[in-house]
């Protein structure tokens, strides 16, 4: 069985929680999971000498491979179990599958605006001047692939 280490508030904590429900749900999950909300014990007990990282999320998986960082988890889950997969695939599908990843990169800047972390060490205009420009030029950097893709799924014409 996979062993997620998380948080209730961790952000990067709920998009693998939400992976793995979801692939679970699909019935291709191979052993399920386990999710295992840490306390500060667990974290510097466990997990810094596994991973050398207090960073969550960090996933074992039942074979004893120690991961953290949650695009590398679903990327691993995604070779061992790729029945039902979330990331298109690189041969057949590789536009959407850059644009699945630009989303995800996306996602994760518009988190780091709502780390708590961030507001605390820097003032909230500080970041939203940092981010909204290089969030708004990455997104008009990735709307042709965006717009492909998009394009492509409604006329069902899925070939590269
Ligand atoms: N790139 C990492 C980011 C992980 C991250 O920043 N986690 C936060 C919680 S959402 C954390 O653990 N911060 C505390 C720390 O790094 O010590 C991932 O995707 O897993």
């Amino acid at each position: 069985m996979y062993q997620l280490f998380s948080a209730e508030n961790s952000i990067f904590s709920g998009k693998v929680r939400a992976y793995l429900r979801f692939k679970h749900d699909q019935g291709d999950l191979g052993p399920g999971y386990e999710d295992i909300l840490v306390t500060p014990e667990l974290i510097e007990g466990l997990l810094v000498g596994r991973s050398g990282s207090p960073a969550l999320p960090q996933l074992e998986t039942h074979d004893g491979v120690w991961l953290q960082d949650s695009s590398e988890i679903i990327d691993h889950c995604e070779r061992v179990h790729s029945r039902v997969a979330v990331v298109p695939d690189a041969a057949t599908r590789p536009r959407q599958r850059l644009a699945a990843y630009l989303i995800e990169l996306l996602a994760a800047f518009t988190d780091f605006v709502y780390q708590s972390d961030a507001a605390i060490h820097y003032s909230i205009a500080s970041v939203c001047a940092l981010f909204y420009p290089a969030a708004s030029a990455l997104f008009l950097y990735c709307l042709p692939a965006f717009r492909t893709a998009a394009e492509e799924a409604a006329t069902g014409t899925w070939d590269i």
